[in-house]
């Protein structure tokens, strides 16, 4: 007899209280969502749990490091994942969710991006495992993996 492992799908409220939240000593806490989705459904995911995708943990550099090693790296090795920033509402532009101004000091970009695709248009972004984990911008209806952040 086996127990069949039933993949998560969709947003389904009744898993909330079960996440394992990481607590990086910030006084926020981190999840990894492990299901692929793109910007919108993942940032709606974040909320139904009680949280949003990251934004203040990720553009601190101490926090940053800490974050993606324990709540991505030691669960599921170098992963992209979809951090709450986008310059959809003006290119080139590129905001938090919180409304704050993304500035050199508090990013992470990797060499030449945000490039918006060579003007396909990439207005999200993520932490990019194939950019060691620095930041790349991509399309927004990519499939990636969803960093949650609450307090
Ligand atoms: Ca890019």
């Amino acid at each position: 007899m086996y127990t069949a492992i039933v993949p998560y799908s969709g947003i389904d409220t009744t898993n909330a209280p079960n996440l394992a939240w990481v607590s990086v000593g910030n006084g926020y806490k981190y999840y990894l969502r492990t299901q692929l989705g793109n910007y919108s459904e993942s940032r709606k995911f974040c909320k139904t749990v009680g949280a949003d995708l990251a934004a203040v943990g990720v553009r601190n550099a101490e926090y940053r490091r800490i974050i993606t090693k324990r709540v991505i790296q030691d669960k599921v090795g170098n992963s992209s994942a979809w951090i709450g920033m986008n310059d959809i509402a003006s290119e080139g532009t590129w905001v938090w969710i919180d409304s704050r101004k993304v500035i050199a000091g508090e990013s992470d970009w990797a060499e030449f991006q945000p490039d918006d695709g060579g003007g396909r248009g990439q207005n999200c972004g993520i932490i990019a495992s194939y950019f060691q984990m620095h930041w790349d911008d991509v399309s927004c209806g990519e499939a990636v993996f969803a960093l949650c952040e609450k307090s």
